[in-house]
């Protein structure tokens, strides 16, 4: 069973500077044409999964502001916080935000400096959070955060990524498809905040296709990883692959292009 039931999606299609983006990878560089296609894709299959999309202008100013998922983080029926990227090139994406979350969340907190916080590293696991220390989401950010989550009803715990390479975000290695059921990367699968989690481990090689997400009754997973589409569909979930080849090339995955709740 999903864990929640989304009615709304936030997006923000790429603006044609896209490239000019952030990236820690050496995968080329995105065709804007194509990576438009991409996300238009992604709007559709949002609206099939049974999602209202509320699609905002396009935002040259921020390269990377398509990944609106980094900008907040909203608890499913219950509020939103404002977050305060790591990366000084997307601070002012927060702004941006802002008034399309708060027709929907009016009371809307902000994480405070010296907190530094990118919802990517934010995983929501029924009640509980992973919160990924990384180099975008620091200790005082993760504290406020969970502060926040506590005073919502919600428990919290930090994952440390500092020191694995091939990850930008702690959920560009972890998708939770249900209240008790993970999708990790093997660097993460024995660490002690996973213990007791049924875990669904991605093969070496396609960790990309790790960052999944489901919505409503449909998982989004990434074109390309025919091993990781065979475990869910064992498990019978019912899959939307999507073509995500252009995000890939600046760190994207498909969480991040949508605010769900
Ligand atoms: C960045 O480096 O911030 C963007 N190029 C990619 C952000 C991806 N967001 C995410 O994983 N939540």
């Amino acid at each position: 069973m999903p864990t929640h039931h989304y009615t709304h999606a936030i997006v923000r299609p790429p603006a044609r500077n896209f490239a000019a983006g952030l990236t820690t990878v050496d995968l080329g560089v995105p065709d804007i044409d194509l990576t438009v296609r991409q996300h238009s894709a992604y709007c559709a299959a949002l609206a099939r999964a049974g999602c209202t999309v509320i699609t905002l202008p396009a935002a040259e100013a921020y390269p990377d502001s398509t990944f609106v998922e980094d900008t907040a983080l909203i608890l499913t029926g219950q509020g939103a916080i404002l977050t305060r990227p790591g990366a000084p090139s997307r601070a002012g994406e927060v702004a941006a935000i802002r008034a399309a979350v708060a027709r929907f969340f009016p009371a809307l907190p902000e994480i405070l400096a010296p907190g530094t916080l990118d919802a990517g590293d934010v995983c929501e696991a029924s009640s509980h959070f992973f919160i990924g220390l990384s180099h975008r989401t620091n200790q005082e950010g993760a504290r406020q955060l969970a502060a926040w989550l506590t005073s919502h009803g919600c428990t919290a715990a930090t994952v440390d990524i500092r020191t694995i390479d091939s990850i930008l975000h702690l959920k560009s290695g972890i998708a939770c498809l249900a209240d008790n059921r993970l999708v990790l990367i093997d660097v993460l699968v024995d660490h002690p905040a996973f213990t007791g989690y049924e875990i669904i481990r991605v093969d070496p090689g396609d960790e990309y296709a790790a960052n999944c997400v489901q919505v409503n009754e449909v998982v989004f997973v990434a074109a390309g990883f025919p091993r990781l589409q065979a475990a869910l569909r064992a498990l019978s979930y019912q899959l939307e692959i999507l073509d995500m080849s252009e995000y890939r090339k600046m760190d994207g995955g498909l969480s991040c292009l949508s605010l769900r709740f």
